[in-house]
This record gives structure tokens, C-alpha cells and sequence, in this order.
């Protein structure tokens, strides 16, 4: 199997995670940013992640490919509830992670940024959702203090390393970590101790790496 993936796509990384935690072999391919082709031609529509499975059929929607990949190759690992809790988390965040998100990503070196057009391309569209690139990054510190809020309520609703309903792995942990993973591109984040413990644990177990060493 295939995973055309773009690096920082937090819905790439939910699956990457099956492969990782259920220790799969998979094929990952980064695509250049501007690269409408390959999707289109695989699934009709310029998207990431896209699953090319083994019998040559194309499958998009990151759900949809951890729920295929849990469910036919070995035993099911995921339990499919979301906490209303960690859910509303997740869209609190959601709502304004991406102005520190988005300026980084296109600094930290990634496959899907090697040309000066992939990186124009991005910058162009998501500048039209979040503003100037250099006024965001600028703006960092209010978008820090606000995570620096946010974190003690996930640090709370965090039960285990391994598992953030301290049960069994769940779409809880395919959702949030890449969330958070993403945010280890910013520097200046006050990471506490268990919500970093949670990170390494399921960075290691789902091999998905952080972007801890190249933070800006
Ligand atoms: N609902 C989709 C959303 C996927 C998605 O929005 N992917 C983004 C990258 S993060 C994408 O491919 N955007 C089109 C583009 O980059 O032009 C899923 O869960 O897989």
C-alpha cells in the first residue's frame, strides 16, 4: 500500500498513526504542495491523505483510512468514542492554532515545501484564510498565551500516556495527537509535563516524528 501524504497535514498524520501503531507496512509518498495532478488523477479531487490500497483502488478521508486500515489487517486496535470534553477542546484549539501553524511550515524544511512554487502556492491560498505570514508570526505570543490557557483543561482530561482516555487507544489519540504534534513546530510553548510525556509516548508508538528539533 501507498499514503500520499503532505507532511504537516494533520489529517496525514491521523493516518500515518494506524500504520505506525498497528506496526503496518505502508509506503509513504510526500507530494509537492502544487501538485494537483497525482491526486486528481487518483481520487478526482486535489486532497491529502489518499490511500492507494493493494488491489490499485484510491481511497481518500483520513477516518476512512484508519477505519480500513484498523479493521481489515490484524486485530482492531481503536475504540471509536470521542469524549464531548476532548472534542470541544480540540475545536477550541482548532480555532486558532493554525496562525501559528501555517507561517512556520512553510520555514521547517518539509518535502512538500522543496520548491519555491510549492511554497508560493500555500502561501498564497492560506494567506487568504489567516492574513499575512509575517504579521502571524508576529503576532505569535497572544496565540502562545492562549494554548498556555488551554493546555492545563487537556492536561486534565489527559488519563495516560499511551492512551488519552487511559483505556485502550482510541480516535481520541488519532484526532488530538496530530494536533499537538503540529504545535511542536512553535517555540515558546509551555508544554506540560504530562502532555509532553503524551507526545513522546505516541510519537514513538505511531512513528510519526515531532517537529520538537526544528522549532521556530
Ligand atoms: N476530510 C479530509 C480533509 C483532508 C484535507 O483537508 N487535506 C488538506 C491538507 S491538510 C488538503 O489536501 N488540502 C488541499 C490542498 O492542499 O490544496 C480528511 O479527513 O482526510
Amino acid at each position: 500500500m501507498k499514503l500520499y501524504i503532505y507532511d504537516h497535514c494533520p489529517y496525514c498524520v491521523r493516518a500515518r498513526m494506524i500504520f505506525g501503531l498497528k506496526n503496518l507496512p505502508v509506503e509513504q509518498i510526500i507530494l509537492a504542495n502544487d501538485d494537483d495532478a497525482t491526486p486528481v488523477k487518483l481520487v478526482g479531487k486535489k486532497v491529502v491523505p489518499i490511500l492507494l490500497k493493494d488491489d490499485g483502488t484510491a481511497m481518500p478521508e483520513s477516518l476512512d483510512i484508519v477505519k480500513y486500515a484498523d479493521e481489515n489487517f490484524g486485530e482492531k486496535i481503536l475504540d471509536e468514542t470521542v469524549r464531548p470534553e476532548i472534542d470541544a477542546w480540540m475545536k477550541r484549539v482548532g480555532g486558532y492554532y493554525n496562525h501559528l501553524l501555517l507561517p512556520r511550515f512553510v520555514q521547517l524544511g518539509l518535502g512538500e515545501f522543496s520548491s519555491q512554487s510549492a511554497v508560493d502556492y500555500f502561501t498564497k491560498k492560506k494567506t487568504e484564510f489567516i492574513g499575512d505570514f509575517a504579521e502571524n508570526l508576529a503576532a505569535s505570543q497572544q496565540y502562545i498565551d492562549r494554548l498556555n490557557r488551554d493546555f492545563p483543561e487537556l492536561s486534565q482530561l489527559l488519563k495516560a500516556q499511551d492512551k488519552a482516555n487511559g483505556e485502550q487507544l482510541s480516535l481520541e489519540d488519532i484526532m488530538l495527537f496530530p494536533m499537538l504534534r503540529n504545535l511542536t513546530c512553535v517555540n515558546g510553548i509551555d508544554w506540560l509535563p504530562n502532555i509532553q510525556g503524551y507526545i513522546e509516548k505516541m510519537s514513538a508508538l505511531s512513528r510519526v516524528p515531532l517537529y520538537t528539533n526544528r522549532a521556530i
